[in-house]
């Protein structure tokens, strides 16, 4: 038995199990999910949330521990979510995302989880967000999402935050694949990590000379700075922060954080809208109403538009 407000009272006041459990509940798509989405509610739109993204490799895992003891030198409690969109399992690829979050482990004030999406219904589209939720709820001053694997759905994820950062290294002709993935539309902030390497300021006029290629900006408009990092020794990591503070700032003054976050809110609603059709349909087969509909369309009855807007509506029908 799952007692949903006693566990959402303790996730409030910061425990670490009641948190671990409710993101569970999401993972799994359980059904408590209604009940536990209803009590957070009134808890959340507290949290900034920052997505991270790049390649396999660059330091994301690095730089996310790297900017949670940042943030925590700054007194901020800190949420931190590995999404593996690629993955029905937890753990595998994030196994070593543990080890490099150790630092943290024992902080009270830190909550590391990692979360893969890949089984859900509908996909990661609102599995992510809803983990968000409860973190937010638990008191998170900021969330760092850090996205693993590769393609459109890492890409996704990662814009989900309030601001989206890119991660690249030297040598890898990063700045290319990059533009290839779509990825530097997305990008609040870049960040060119292992600047140790060879080839650091190479990556950053490339990228600098990719993103100044654009059409032109507007007075006001923002401007994605580059950073360069060594995130493996943290330096460059309180740049990270201040570039980060400053591009919360900007969106705070131009409107842009509310109207980010009812992007997002319609995003969700219309994947648990879709995820709640796709399910009633799948229980309709074998369904008498359906059976007679697709008699009628086999027979030339009737079209299969007009078939499925009656499905459609009676479905809908409460
Ligand atoms: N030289 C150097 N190595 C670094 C730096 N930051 C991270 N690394 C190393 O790069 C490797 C990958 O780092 P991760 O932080 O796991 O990279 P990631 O992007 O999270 O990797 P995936 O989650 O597998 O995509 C590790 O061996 C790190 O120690 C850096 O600034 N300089
Ligand atoms: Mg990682």
């Amino acid at each position: 038995m799952i007692d949903v407000p006693t566990l959402v009272e303790q996730a409030r006041e910061g425990r670490p199990r009641a948190v671990a459990r409710l993101i569970t509940l999401v993972e799994n798509a359980a059904p408590q999910l209604r009940e536990v989405m209803a009590a957070l509610a009134p808890h959340t739109g507290r949290a900034y949330t920052v997505g991270l993204t790049g390649s396999p490799g660059v330091g994301k895992s690095t730089s996310t521990s790297a900017l949670v003891s940042a943030y925590r030198r700054l007194g901020k409690r800190v949420g931190v979510l590995a999404v593996d969109p690629s993955s029905p399992f937890s753990g595998g690829a994030l196994l070593g995302d543990r080890v490099r979050m150790q630092d943290h482990a024992t902080d009270p004030e830190v909550f590391i989880r990692s979360m893969a999406t890949r089984g859900h219904l509908g996909g990661l589209s609102w599995a992510a967000p809803q983990a968000l939720r409860v973190l937010d709820a638990a008191g998170c001053d900021v969330i760092l999402v850090e996205t693993v694997g590769v393609g459109q759905s890492e890409v996704e994820v990662a814009a989900q935050a309030d601001t989206t950062v890119v991660l690249l290294a030297p040598g890898m002709g990063d700045g290319i694949q990059a533009a290839k993935a779509g990825i530097l539309e997305i990008g609040d902030l870049f960040v060119v990590n292992k600047a140790d390497r060879d080839g650091a300021d190479a990556t950053a006029r490339e990228l600098n000379h990719m993103l100044g290629l654009g059409e032109a900006r507007e007075a006001g408009d923002w401007r994605p700075p580059i950073v360069k990092t060594v995130a493996a020794r943290g330096e460059g990591v309180d740049e990270v922060v201040e570039a980060l503070e400053k591009h919360r700032a900007w969106l705070e003054e131009h409107g842009e954080l509310a109207m980010r976050r009812r992007r997002r809110a319609a995003e969700e609603i219309e994947a648990i809208a879709l995820a709640e059709l796709r399910a009633r349909i799948g229980d309709l087969r074998g369904d008498r109403h359906l059976a007679a509909l697709a008699e009628r369309v086999a027979a030339g009855d009737l079209d299969p538009y007009g078939a499925a807007d009656e499905l459609v509506a009676g479905l809908t029908q409460t």
